[in-house]
């Protein structure tokens, strides 16, 4: 007897009476970046990934532009599970993950072929393994940049030029050290405050990446860089352990092969902003100061770099500068 559907079956299938057609899980991925900007390109690589991997069995949910707080606030909300996943620079990752500081010291990367070696070999997979402890999954190593000042008061050639500047530094204690050692008045906070901070004038400048500056179309707001490449700023893709603790190891080798999508794909990025982006800022009036004394820098902020290194690891740091002997 051949099974005949009547108008009714029909009918109550249509309004999903009929056997539920399976419901993609849905996962935050979180960053404080407009869309439009490295970590939005590296977001799309992972959301497109794991819809491939998972043949729609996931879907990654992009939440940008700190749609879920900054970069602290999701650290926290992936420790207790209210996050799934983020896109982060390394900057306030200390303050969960001490470890992690060693990778935000100033002038500790000579570039940004060094600081991929590093990153991808053995220091890089230590230190992804180190988040575990703390309730997150260190997933691959994405990309910020290397990072320069901006500010509204003067050019920044030399660190005299930095006396009694108020500048937005992330809420990572190396920096804010190094920047007192250099002559600043540094403020942290989260970057989700940066811009309003900066058209109020409660602040004169911040620093960071080329990317950043680009993707949030500083030259609004700061007259002029400083190309100090003062630090290099990793950015992690991590998952929350709650989340991955739910995942079969099948799935768990889908999200790592999506981090590393994500993080090539922020590197691509970051290569062109940085090829593009100081004409760009010409371009809209941002006065970009290439004839910097970098080596002043790196001695300004030395006493906080030993102090820093000696706490934090010492081992460690010495074995990054090793590695790219
Ligand atoms: O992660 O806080 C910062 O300056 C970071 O570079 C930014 O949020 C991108």
């Amino acid at each position: 007897m051949t099974k005949m559907f009547t108008a009714a079956s029909v009918l109550a299938m249509m309004l999903g009476a009929g056997p539920a057609l399976a419901q993609a899980k849905v996962m935050n991925l979180a960053f404080t970046v407009p869309s439009d900007s490295h970590y939005g390109d590296a977001a799309r690589a992972f959301a497109a990934t794991i819809d491939a991997l998972s043949d729609g069995a996931f879907e990654i949910a992009l939440r940008p532009a700190g749609a879920l707080g900054g970069e602290r606030d999701v650290i926290e909300g992936m420790q207790i599970g209210t996050v799934e996943l983020v896109i982060s620079s390394t900057g306030p990752i200390g303050n969960f993950v001490p470890e992690i500081y060693a990778l935000d010291f100033p002038f500790l990367f000579d570039d940004y072929a060094s600081a991929h070696a590093v990153l991808d070999g053995e220091i890089g997979q230590e230190l992804l393994a180190s988040f575990e402890p703390h309730g997150i999954i260190g997933l691959a190593w994405a990309e910020n940049g290397f990072r320069h000042i901006t500010n509204s008061v003067r050019p920044i050639r030399e660190p005299a030029d930095l006396e009694g500047l108020k500048l937005r530094t992330m809420e990572n204690e190396v920096h804010i050290a190094a920047f007192r050692a250099a002559g600043a008045a540094p403020t942290p906070m989260s970057w989700t405050e940066v811009l309003t901070s900066l058209q109020q004038g409660t602040i004169d400048g911040q620093e960071n990446p080329i990317p950043i500056v680009t993707a949030n179309n500083m030259w609004e707001i700061q007259d002029n860089i400083s190309l100090t490449g003062h630090v290099y700023s990793p950015a992690v893709v991590a998952m929350s352990a709650i989340h991955w603790g739910t995942l079969t190891e099948e799935q768990q080798g889908w999200f790592v092969e999506a981090a590393q999508a994500a993080a090539a794909a922020s590197r691509e990025t970051v290569a062109q902003n940085e090829a593009t982006g100081i004409a760009q800022m010409k371009e809209n009036g941002m006065e970009v100061i290439e004839d910097i004394d970098k080596a002043a820098f790196a001695a300004a902020v030395q006493p906080a770099y030993d102090e820093y290194a000696e706490r934090y690891a010492p081992e460690l740091i010495d074995r990054i500068r090793a590695a790219q002997d």
